[in-house]
Parts: structure tokens; C-alpha cells; sequence
């Protein structure tokens, strides 16, 4: 059974929990902690209110414990808790896979299952060099992804993303990785609405690595439609289209790791729709549950699927996850597009995005902020670095906003604010009023 919630506090001190990008020590002698959740809130176990302006880390995109998401993870766990789908079948994976398919983009209709972000991206990336390979066209082997790209934490996403915290601990990593540019452009782009005007160039870049390393062994390029992680990047006008042009000419086949800006995000079901440039395969996870169970899932234009059945009888892909599929996870998705559907959550992004986009340029001339970023429902506020202590402003930002009940995100100086596709406009409010109350606090 689960402890008390005074024990669980106790088991705090000694944290056989090793956290994941977190500070350990720090967190100890400050902890932060949740209990419950419920629509656009959080609890603390002392019972205080949270607003979440971060759908949890991306997440969350129909608000928390949706009862209908929550009734079918309670039936499907207690009718098959699990079952293999190597060389087997469950019929709610070919469901989810089928429902799947008709939310989205025409010709994606053959989809991978894995359990996060960072599985779909090696996914991808592993389906990429074995599509060339069945065409025979072993000789493409080189990936490339974009500096402050982030694609999960595994050594294929690792190698393509190019956070250098990220990496500097791991050593060289994959083989025949490159990268191109970020769009990162603030002397001409700072408080951009949307997509900012200049940059198209940047894309010319991969032009650049085609010519250096021979086109022919190129075998996929790994962008996120909008960089979330590095705070909130949003392409210039015409980068991505430029993009798929270079890829088109060259063979090169084009990921979207659209994990972040998947599922309704940026007021389409996908970004590839947002911004009307399709990829030959995307990454998803987070919002494909609703974060209610770990699963990820990888979208293949079906062209790439048909390469991979062409040849002799027997396993086309030698790869696939213990819980690829998994039963639970599937129906949490199904129920997951269910309350989507039912509510439009995967457009009413699009509803609100001016209200958004006004709300986060308000940020503009006000204490510490040297830009503001927006695109859909996600928008970053980046704040001047302290002398002498990069990212501690923000920080501060973060832990004095959680205090008076507003969960926001930071990375590095930028603080990363994307809440629920539920909010309502007066949430909206209460949580640019919060940050904008912090940052008149610090120093
Ligand atoms: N690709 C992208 C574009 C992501 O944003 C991953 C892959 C990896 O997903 P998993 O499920 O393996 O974590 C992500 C995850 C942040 C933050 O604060 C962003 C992510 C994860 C944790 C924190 O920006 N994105
Ligand atoms: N390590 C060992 C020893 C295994 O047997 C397996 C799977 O069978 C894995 C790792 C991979 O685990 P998963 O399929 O959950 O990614």
C-alpha cells in the first residue's frame, strides 16, 4: 500500500529517488512537491492551489485526471494489465493505431509505438537509415539535427539534439552526426510575433553540409517545428519550407520531432499543419495520453512503410519496445482523443492565440525582459541573465511564482509558459499577472 503522506515526507530526507535534471541537494532543502491534480490545477500535499501554466511538462494538453481518460485506464488495466505484441496482437493497439491515423496529416497513416519522446526519436531516426538501406542505399547513413535542438535523452536523440549540458557528459556518441544552425536570431528577431521575419537563410545551411559531406550520404535531417526546450524557437518564415525543399532535392528524409507541438498545441492537430510543411515521418509522446500513461508514437508517411515491405518474407524492422503497444497506454490514448475530440482541444489553440500572443507582448519593456517569444498556445519570456549567475533570475522567478500558485517553467534565463488546451482566458490572465508580479520582485 501507499505510505501517509507524513512518512512519504520523511522518505524525502533520505531520496533513494535519484531526480532527473534536478539540482538533488538543492531540491532537499527545498522541496517542491505535488499530491493531486485535477483540470488545470495541481495541490500540494499541504492542500495549497496550483495554477498550471506548463500542462505539467508539455504534457497535459487536455488538463489533469480527465475523468473519461481516467475510467479507461481503470477498465483496461483490470481486463489485460499487459501482452506482448511481438509476433502477437491485441486489438486495442490496432485502434489506437487506426484512430490515430485519421487525426493525422493524409498519408501518415503507419505508426510506431514506443514509451516517450526519446524513443521516438531514436525510432525515427533507426527507421530513417533502414528505409535507405532497404532501397539500397546503405551508403546514407549521416543524421543531422540543429544546434539547441532537443530530442530526448537516448544516444540517437542525444547525438541529433544539440543542447551542449546535454551531451558534455556522455562522451563522443553516435557516429556520422552533424548539425546545422539554430534560428536563434535576436538582434533582428527580439519580440517577434509568431514567426519571425528574418532567417530563411539559416535553412541554406543544410545546403552547406550537403555540399561537405556529399548529399548521398545523408540519410534524414531532425528538426522540432518550433524548438521547445531551448525556449520557445519559433522557424523564421519560409525556414521549414526551405527545409523541405533542400531535403526534396537531395533525397534527405525530413523528421519533425513533434512531441511539443503535437496534439493541439499550436492550434492545429500538428505543426507540420500549422505551418503547411509535411516531414516524411514525425516523432510524438506527452499529449498522445495525456500524459496519464507513458507512451510515444511515430508517424510514417506511408511511401517509407511500403519500402520496408517490399522485400523477402520476415521481419521488416528488427526493433520495438517491450511495451510497444502496451494495452493501458492505448487506452489512455483512445480515451485521450475521445475528450479531444468531444471538446475540439486540438483547434482551440487557435481560438486563443491572439489572447496569448497580447497577454505574453505585454512582457515587453517590463524589469529584466530582452525578449518575448510566441507561436500557438506556447510562448517564452526571456529575462537578462544576472551578472555573474546565469539562469538564477529566473529561477528565482520560478520558485517565488510557485509559491503564490503558479506552476511555470524555466530553462536557462527563459521562462517557458504553455498551459492546458483548456484554459480559460481568465487563467490565461491570472498567470501572466503572477510572473509579471515576480519579476517586478527580483532583483
Ligand atoms: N523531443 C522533444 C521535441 C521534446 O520536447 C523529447 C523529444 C523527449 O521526450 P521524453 O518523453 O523522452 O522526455 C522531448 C521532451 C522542458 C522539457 O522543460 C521538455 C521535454 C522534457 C522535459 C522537459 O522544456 N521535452
Ligand atoms: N535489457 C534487457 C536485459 C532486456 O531483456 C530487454 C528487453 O527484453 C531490454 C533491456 C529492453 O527493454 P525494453 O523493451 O523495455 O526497452
Amino acid at each position: 500500500m501507499f505510505l501517509a503522506m507524513n512518512k512519504r515526507a520523511e522518505l524525502l530526507e533520505q531520496a533513494a529517488f535519484w531526480m532527473p535534471f534536478t539540482a538533488n541537494r538543492q531540491f532537499k532543502k527545498s522541496p517542491r512537491l505535488l499530491a493531486r491534480a485535477e483540470g488545470m490545477h495541481y495541490w500540494t500535499p499541504e492542500g495549497r492551489q496550483i495554477l498550471d501554466g506548463t500542462s505539467g511538462l508539455w504534457c497535459v494538453n487536455a488538463g489533469h485526471c480527465r475523468p473519461k481518460i481516467v475510467e479507461a485506464v481503470r477498465r483496461q488495466v483490470g481486463e489485460m494489465d499487459f501482452a506482448p505484441t511481438f509476433n502477437m496482437g491485441h486489438p486495442i493497439a490496432f485502434e489506437f493505431a487506426e484512430r490515430l491515423a485519421r487525426v493525422a496529416p493524409p498519408g501518415f497513416s503507419r505508426i510506431f509505438f514506443t514509451n516517450s519522446g526519446s524513443e521516438s526519436a531514436d525510432t525515427a531516426l533507426k527507421i530513417a537509415l533502414a528505409y535507405h538501406r532497404a532501397r539500397g542505399e546503405a551508403g546514407r547513413y549521416r543524421l543531422i539535427g540543429r544546434e539547441r535542438g532537443y530530442h530526448g535523452v537516448n544516444f540517437g536523440g542525444m547525438a541529433v539534439g544539440g543542447i551542449t549540458n546535454n551531451k558534455k557528459m556522455f562522451g563522443p556518441g553516435v557516429a556520422g552526426v552533424d548539425h546545422i544552425r539554430h534560428t536563434h536570431d535576436p538582434a533582428r528577431n527580439s519580440f517577434s510575433r509568431g514567426q519571425p521575419k528574418h532567417g530563411v537563410e539559416f535553412a541554406d545551411e543544410l545546403e552547406r553540409l550537403c555540399a561537405l559531406h556529399d548529399p548521398s550520404t545523408i540519410a534524414a535531417v531532425i528538426v522540432e517545428p518550433v524548438a521547445g526546450s531551448a525556449g520557445v524557437l519559433v522557424p523564421p518564415v519560409g525556414y521549414l519550407e526551405r527545409l523541405r525543399e533542400i531535403c526534396t532535392k537531395h533525397g534527405i528524409l525530413l523528421i519533425f520531432d513533434e512531441v511539443i507541438t503535437g496534439f493541439g498545441r499550436l492550434g492545429k492537430p500538428f505543426g507540420s499543419q500549422y505551418f503547411g510543411v509535411m516531414p516524411d515521418i514525425f516523432t510524438t509522446a506527452k499529449g498522445l495520453t495525456n500524459a496519464t500513461v507513458p507512451m510515444g508514437a511515430v508517424f510514417v508517411e506511408n511511401h517509407i512503410f511500403e519500402a520496408f515491405m517490399q522485400g523477402g518474407e520476415g521481419i521488416e524492422i528488427f526493433h520495438g519496445y517491450t511495451y510497444s503497444g502496451h494495452p493501458v497506454a492505448c487506452a489512455a490514448g483512445i480515451a485521450t482523443l475521445d475528450v479531444f475530440e468531444e471538446e475540439g482541444l486540438l483547434t482551440r489553440a487557435a481560438s486563443l492565440a491572439k489572447h496569448w500572443e497580447d497577454g505574453a507582448h505585454a512582457f515587453k519593456g517590463m524589469p529584466h525582459v530582452i525578449d518575448v517569444r510566441n507561436c500557438g498556445l506556447m510562448a517564452a519570456i526571456e529575462l537578462e541573465p544576472r551578472a555573474g549567475q546565469p539562469g538564477k533570475r529566473a529561477y528565482e522567478v520560478f520558485t517565488k511564482a510557485f509559491e503564490a500558485g503558479v506552476l511555470i517553467r524555466v530553462t536557462g534565463d527563459t521562462i517557458a509558459l504553455s498551459p492546458p488546451l483548456i484554459v480559460e482566458k481568465a487563467q490565461i490572465e491570472r498567470i501572466f499577472e503572477c510572473v509579471a508580479s515576480m519579476l517586478r520582485s527580483v532583483p
